[in-house]
């Protein structure tokens, strides 16, 4: 695949992956709001050709701010690959940033919550700290019932076939050290929403550290949901594998 990457993320401490199909409506206002944090971050969005224009949005966004990166794939290609192709830009730039952190581009993370989760990192050395809907003071609003049994669905799957001991184990709003990510890579193979699993897999396999953080997710405002039988039955497949060889 050929992917055309505008933009420079050099010398950041905080990487965030924002992967992109369809977000047009989304994208120009998550930017402005983490760069409103002031910390220092680079934003690196990863767009499949989103046919809404999300990408020229995206390169309007970076003559304001030069820390924005528009790496555009030919076709849609899946959540997980978008996500390792991020990694993976950041890891082989000169000065990788020293922490990655992922999140949806529907304004269902709240960016707000960034130093939350950066804060717990900092504190605790982790792999990984995941934005938590389901620990102690975490939210989910505005789901339909039928989103919700999904999501409990994914988790308690994951939970129960792979041992994993974590309230969350399918939220995407995450923080990575590039510590982790650098033993991980080569290790992470899923091209769809099976990604979370994988990270969260490989860290306990490798006796890393995983924390949690509450969040409140809300339910996107606008652009359409990606997720479909195709990403379901990709999530319970990795997920049967993973647990059948582990
Ligand atoms: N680059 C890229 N991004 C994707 C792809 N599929 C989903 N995304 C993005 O990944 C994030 C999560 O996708 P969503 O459609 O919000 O999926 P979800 O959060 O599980 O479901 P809803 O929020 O209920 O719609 C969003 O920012 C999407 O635009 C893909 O194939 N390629
Ligand atoms: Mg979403």
């Amino acid at each position: 695949m050929v992917y055309t990457i505008v933009g420079n993320a050099a010398n950041s401490e905080i990487g965030v992956i924002l992967p992109t199909y369809g977000e047009a409506d989304n994208i120009s206002r998550l930017i402005e709001d983490i760069e409103n944090l002031h910390l220092n971050t680079s934003i690196l969005v990863i767009d499949d050709s989103s046919p809404d224009g999300t990408a020229e949005i995206v390169l309007d966004k970076q003559k304001q701010h030069p820390n924005v990166v528009l790496c555009s794939r030919p076709k849609k290609s899946g959540l997980g690959t978008a996500i390792t192709d991020g990694f993976r830009y950041y890891l082989c730039s000169p000065n990788p940033p020293r922490y990655v952190f992922t999140m949806d581009a529907d304004y269902s993370h709240n960016p707000q919550d960034i130093p939350k989760l950066l804060a717990t990192m900092r504190e605790c050395n982790c792999a990984i700290v995941i934005g938590s809907r389901y620990s102690k003071g975490g939210q989910i609003q505005g789901w339909p019932l039928s989103r919700k049994i999904i999501s409990k669905a994914a988790n308690t799957i994951a939970q129960t076939a792979l041992g994993l001991e974590l309230n969350d184990c399918t939220s995407g709003f995450r923080c990575y050290s590039t510590e982790f990510l650098k033993k991980a890579l080569t290790h992470l193979h899923s091209h769809t929403y099976e990604i979370q699993i994988e990270t969260v897999r490989q860290a306990a396999l490798n006796d890393f550290r995983v924390k949690e953080t509450p969040i409140v997710f809300v339910n996107r405002k606008k652009g359409k949901s990606k997720l479909t039988w195709t990403e379901i039955k990709s999530y319970i497949s990795y997920t049967v594998k993973a647990a059948l060889t582990s």
